[in-house]
């Protein structure tokens, strides 16, 4: 309903918070997800998550096919550190070119990769630029004088007491002799002075990109690549490497994507963020926590509004250096769907972390947020047949996988969902983000628009149900007349009056409730515009039968021809995506319902004469 005092007050200010979006990244469109493998899926029975184990989850993340909706919807997987390394965690390399053998070898790395690329899953990797481990041979060489590989770090005669960024030691002896290393002894920084370092990363690029055929990578510390003196972070030099090294990857694969790790304030990512396709936006990730936390959205808007108006960015909720968002949030369900809602409909990348959808638990130390996946009720939730390499959550039983999936209210559904609702609306995925005031600063308003599309989105940020929530829209074609709004995550409609091309709306917004509107110009039941499921009934109208194709249904579906007023005459099951029906000797109008057992449906008008 229309308040015209308040309207014409709010129409100034949602006027002015409009942005556009800026360039296109090679995966323009897709959700993210983050994998230890280590963690994910382990084949072998030895315990740790492998290849094999990830090939074998693929169709959970994306099974291929885009009429069906039982899988994540996934279109992109950032893998952590895949080469060879005598840690866990994989961040301090002993090769390059090599996987880990603990993961497998590399034929069955490429048939993974053949799989994904199958499913239309593009796969990137984690690079670490900056140290090797001490294991590597170039630093075993280094450390013992080798005249060609000395110079692969930084030595030093004499004990230099200059402390890291953080206060941190970054000098380490050896053999009478000192190396640098701003992260920790154990990783030694690679000396990008010396031109064969350059050489041989760019070697290995190449190596990976063209020769193996991933699809990009996830840069590790970008930062710290360069010193000099005391300037140990953000040196010219790093950020002129990146320049080189992201036009070297595009000439090697045009489609190559570069994300980067660049943990610092909005205005450094501004600096980097022209050498890669994204940075990692850590202030509209954050911004996404204590909007949630705090039940004030402020510094979200913030964040945006400066990232919507430099660079092109990806975003997250909390990744494997951050405490997981379930315990950050107690493991409140209704905290962390509303989470998911903000990063899934936002502008950026959206990246989830290997779990967040089930919610998994896990605070630092750093192996406790990297535990294995809880797929099943089965012991060790199914992520392996053998002794697991890190015991799993305690909570398993109640949260994972197949548990979640069987309860469409679960956070798991709510993330399924948003992810599909994503990849199926341009105007959430890659259209304008425009900020709407409303009469309540804790529900969070968003009008998501391209041309001929509009997706309007609340989310309330607080855990205080609002009786009315008053505030002004306009549609993207300025259109006025009556039209209906849909919330698809209610499935309830409103009637909205635009005399003048603005409309306003009065809702009411339960704690941390997500509404998606989306217009539903249906005049009745069988035009559902927008929905993910649909369809189509042939000829029409039809005399002895019809044809029912139908998609966005999961499995086994009910038919059914009713009468206007409700009356089932026929009823049918069936798990193609078609069937062919009898009509009974009649005439006049009726309703094909196909319905599923989660008690979605669609239904069409079908004349029988
Ligand atoms: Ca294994
Ligand atoms: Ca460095």
């Amino acid at each position: 309903m229309l308040k015209k005092l308040w309207a014409k007050t709010l129409l100034t200010l949602t006027l002015s918070l409009s942005f556009i979006s800026i360039a296109q990244s090679p995966i323009q469109g897709k959700t993210a997800y983050e994998i230890f493998v280590r963690s994910f899926q382990d084949f072998n029975g030895d315990g740790k998550g492998d290849f094999d184990g990830l090939q074998s989850r693929l169709d959970y993340l994306n099974d291929g096919n885009p009429n069906t909706y039982s899988d994540l919807g996934i279109g992109l997987i950032w893998l952590m550190p895949i080469n060879p390394s005598p840690s866990y965690h994989g961040y301090d390399v002993t090769n390059y070119k090599a996987v880990n053998p603990e993961y497998g070898d590399m034929e069955q790395f490429k048939e993974m990769l053949a799989a994904a690329h199958q499913r239309g899953i593009k796969v990137i990797m984690d690079l670490v630029l900056n140290h090797t481990s001490t294991n590597h041979p170039w630093f075993v060489k280094s450390a013992a004088n080798d005249s060609f590989y000395r110079d692969f770090y930084r030595w030093e005669n004499t004990a230099i007491n200059s402390s890291g960024p953080w206060g941190q030691q970054v000098w380490h002896s050896k053999n009478g002799k000192y190396y640098y290393g701003v992260f920790w002894s154990g990783m030694p920084d690679l000396n990008y002075n010396y031109k064969p370092v350059r050489d041989s990363i760019f070697d290995m690029a190449k190596f990976w990109l063209k020769e193996v055929g991933v699809d990009g990578f996830r840069l590790d510390a970008v930062t710290y690549l360069y010193e000099e003196g005391n300037t140990l972070k953000h040196h010219p030099k790093t950020l002129a490497f990146w320049k080189e090294f992201k036009d070297s990857c595009k000439t090697w694969n045009p489609n190559a994507y570069l994300v980067a790790e660049v943990w610092d304030p909005q205005d450094v990512i501004k600096q980097y963020a022209p050498n890669f396709d994204h940075c990692f936006e850590f202030g509209v990730s954050g911004g996404n926590l204590t909007a949630i936390n705090e039940g004030n959205p402020n510094n979200l808007r913030n964040a945006l509004t400066y990232a919507l108006a430099n660079y092109d960015f990806s975003n997250f909720l909390t990744n494997h250096d951050q405490d997981r968002i379930a315990s950050v949030f107690g493991n409140n369900q209704d905290k962390l769907k509303a989470a998911a809602s903000l990063l899934l409909t936002q502008p950026g990348t959206p990246y989830l972390y290997y779990g967040e959808e089930v919610a998994m638990l896990g605070a630092k130390p750093d192996e406790n947020i990297r535990r294995p996946m809880q797929w099943s009720t089965s012991s060790y939730a199914g992520f392996t047949t053998g002794f697991p390499w890190r015991p799993l959550n305690t909570n398993y039983a109640q949260y994972n996988v197949a548990t979640l999936k069987a309860d469409s209210n679960s956070i798991w559904n709510h993330y399924r969902k948003l992810i599909h609702f994503r990849n199926q609306y341009e105007a959430v995925h890659s259209g304008v983000y425009k900020n709407i005031i409303s009469t309540q600063n804790e529900v969070l308003i968003a009008h998501r628009y391209v041309k001929g599309q509009d997706v309007y989105v609340m989310v309330n940020t607080s855990g205080n149900a609002f009786e009315s929530v008053q505030f002004t829209l306009s549609r993207e074609d300025n259109k006025n007349g009556n039209f209906q709004l849909k919330d698809v995550m209610s499935n309830q409609s409103f009637n909205v009056s635009s005399p003048n091309s603005f409309f306003g709306l009065n809702l009411n917004m339960q704690p941390y409730q997500t509404r998606i509107l989306i217009f539903d110009n249906a005049t009745g039941l069988d035009n559902q515009v927008g929905s993910t499921r649909n369809l189509n009934v042939y000829p029409n109208p039809a005399s002895d039968k019809v044809r029912i194709d139908w998609f966005g249904f999961s499995q086994q579906v009910s038919i059914e021809l009713m009468t206007l007023d409700g009356k089932v005459l026929i009823n049918e099951s069936a798990e193609n995506n078609f069937f062919e029906l009898n009509l009974p000797k009649t005439t006049g109008v009726y309703f094909i319902k196909v319905s599923d057992y989660s008690g979605n449906s669609v239904y069409k008008k079908l004349v029988i004469q």
